[in-house]
């Protein structure tokens, strides 16, 4: 009897896919026994960008949360995201922080480690693999689906012949951007199952509006476990409904034996849930056929808007789709997942916000043409190859073999920081953010980002019409317009005593208002940095942080000299020195969040 498995996917893909990865353990534990009861083959919890959401947003100890979920979920499966070596990060790790993190997430109840990578490298894949059997625990060998001139249902059938002999307990087909069409299902599972002997597991995201199509496809075709998410955080760039796959299969061969009722309750839980991170809603979570031509995970398109609209660039999201699947040729078709998909779309907003492409490239982009990601599905760009590495000589071994052992030098840089290892793992994954966790745990001052209260709360009165008292004398003024919100220069029109005028206000400092009506928290976002003027006059061409300043006040430079490393969407700049010249003055620090209409460096030819 075909029965077919779920793996539910509500506390980890469906909320990182829709809310940004923000659902807190808080609003997890409460369900869980109802959960636990329903007998899905797993519950995908952890991983992927859960760990660092917990560690940069929520507070929370994120090797606390595994413990308490499997507290909590006694009777079902844990499963977790894993990004092969790059672990729960964004770069490789050496093989024995690998192991340590695989070993210490069995230790705390994960059962199933799902593990991929993002250009199908399966050396990337083995330690993990290797540390996750040494475990005694289920490891899920990922196929990454995209779609390009070299990849093919051999291609991936193949893949799933050596994940089968790394010794994986599991194939899954990683559909995360939701390219998968109902016809290329059926013929991809039906060559996996008739290749590989392993059980066969889908996970196809909404995006496109076929993955329910798909689904059935992959199950006529022998297809054993599918991932969805219950209704309340289903649909769009998170995945098809778990009630409604439960109701289509209910009485037929392939029925999956749940109880669609006490889903359904779960779901209302859910519903409610989900109204409290309202804030997190996005424009762009929703059905998005242009994914099949852009081939943009949802999460990314929502990260992009967020980058293209904190420069007023938004206008720019079409140039930036159109510009992303170049960038990908460019680099030999990686398929969109993390980190690729970072490191694709930045370089794709780099190239359409500077006018000129590739005029500057990211580490990271550079770092993958040296193959230091591992190995291009097709041959990268020369040109472009030999413009950002130089005359460095490209790799083309595993990684993580050119990387020392860096667990005993981690352990002693956090030191007493670390109650244990998960710690010194936390601190691995995301060096600053990890320290500063470890450092407010240890003050006891941690505190998750503030929840906006629900719209109808935080309807704020605004004044339009007033009295206002100068040296005695009072004015009666009354607010008639405004120009647009985030113009440089911004007009007001109002009357005082009855007379119109009107003001131009060039914003010159800002605070970002957060914490609803009672504006608990003001966070300076911009100094009394100058505009830029002067040749000399050191920008950036994307908000975002300061990693790192190279030089200070006094210092001679030439031209094309590296200054600063800034970081945007997790992804690092270089920004070069536009003039020789002496640098007569630093505006910024590290850790100082940066807007390119602002000078960060002057230099004096
Ligand atoms: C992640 O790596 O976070 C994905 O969801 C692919």
């Amino acid at each position: 009897m075909p029965k077919i498995n779920i793996t539910d996917v509500i506390l980890r893909d469906a909320h990182q896919s829709l809310i940004a990865t923000r659902m807190r353990t808080e609003d997890m534990l409460p369900i869980c026994p109802k959960l636990d009861a329903i007998g899905f083959w797993s519950l995908e919890c952890w991983g992927g960008a859960t760990f660092d959401a917990c560690v940069r947003f929520l507070k929370e100890d994120p090797w606390e949360r595994l413990s308490r979920l499997r507290e909590a979920l006694p009777n079902t499966r844990l499963q977790m995201l894993l990004r092969g070596q790059n672990l729960l990060g964004y770069r490789h790790y050496s093989d024995d922080v690998v192991r340590a993190f695989v070993t210490r997430a069995a230790a705390n109840g994960m059962d199933v480690f799902r593990i991929f990578d993002a250009l199908n490298d399966l050396r990337n894949l083995k330690t993990a693999i290797e540390a996750t059997k040494a475990a005694g625990k289920h490891a899920q060998g990922t196929i990454c689906y995209t779609v390009s001139p070299v990849h093919d249902t051999a291609g991936f059938v193949r893949m799933g012949r050596e994940l089968a002999e790394m010794g994986c307990d599991s194939i899954a087909i990683k559909d995360m951007a939701g390219l998968l069409t109902p016809f290329a299902t059926a013929e991809l599972v039906k060559a996996l199952k008739d290749s590989v002997e392993l059980p066969l597991h889908l996970h196809s995201h909404a995006t496109s509006g076929l993955a329910d199509m798909c689904h059935l496809k992959a199950i006529e075709n022998g297809c054993d476990t599918i991932d969805t998410a219950i209704s309340a955080f289903a649909g769009g760039t998170s995945h098809p409904p778990t009630e409604s796959l439960v109701a289509a299969l209910r009485g037929t061969e392939y029925d999956t034996g749940l109880d669609l009722e006490a889903i359904q309750e779960v779901g209302i839980y859910f519903h409610q849930v989900r109204k409290k991170y309202h804030q997190f809603e996005s424009d762009f979570t929703g059905v998005d056929t242009r994914v099949q031509v852009n081939q943009v995970p949802g999460g990314m398109i929502s990260n992009l808007a967020n980058q293209l609209r904190e420069q007023n660039a938004l206008d720019r999201m079409e140039a930036v789709l159109a510009e992303i699947p170049k960038v990908r040729k460019d680099l030999g078709y990686p398929p969109l997942v993390t980190p690729t998909s970072q490191i694709v779309g930045t370089q794709a907003v780099l190239n359409v916000l500077t006018e000129k492409r590739y005029e500057s490239i990211t580490n990271e982009v550079k770092g993958y043409l040296q193959g230091r990601y591992g190995q291009a599905p097709a041959p990268v760009d020369v040109a472009l190859q030999r413009q950002a590495i130089g005359n460095a000589e490209a790799i083309d071994c595993r990684p993580a073999d050119l990387l020392e052992p860096e667990l005993a030098r981690l352990q002693g840089e956090i030191g007493a920081l670390a109650e244990g290892d998960e710690d010194v793992l936390t601190y691995a994954m995301f060096p600053e953010i990890g320290r500063a966790f470890l450092e407010q745990r240890a003050a006891g001052t941690l505190q998750p980002e503030p929840l906006e209260p629900p719209p109808s709360e935080t309807a704020a009165n605004a004044p339009t019409e007033f009295n206002v008292a100068v040296h005695g004398e009072t004015y009666h003024i009354k607010v008639t317009g405004a120009g647009h919100k985030g113009q440089a220069d911004r007009h007001f029109y109002f009357t005082i005593d009855g007379v119109p005028e009107e003001v131009v206000v060039e914003t010159l400092d800002e605070l970002v208002l957060t914490g609803g009506a009672e504006g608990a928290v003001a966070q300076k976002i911009a100094g009394k940095r100058p505009r830029p003027s002067e040749p000399g006059h050191v920008t950036t061409s994307m908000p975002g942080n300061i990693v790192d300043v190279l030089v200070a006040e006094g210092d001679r430079v030439e031209a094309g000299q590296p200054l600063l490393i800034t970081e945007a969407m997790k992804m690092e700049t270089e920004i070069q020195a536009p003039i020789a010249g002496t640098v007569t003055e630093v505006f910024v620090a590290k850790g100082d969040s940066v807007s390119p209409d602002e000078v960060l460096i002057a230099i004096e030819a």
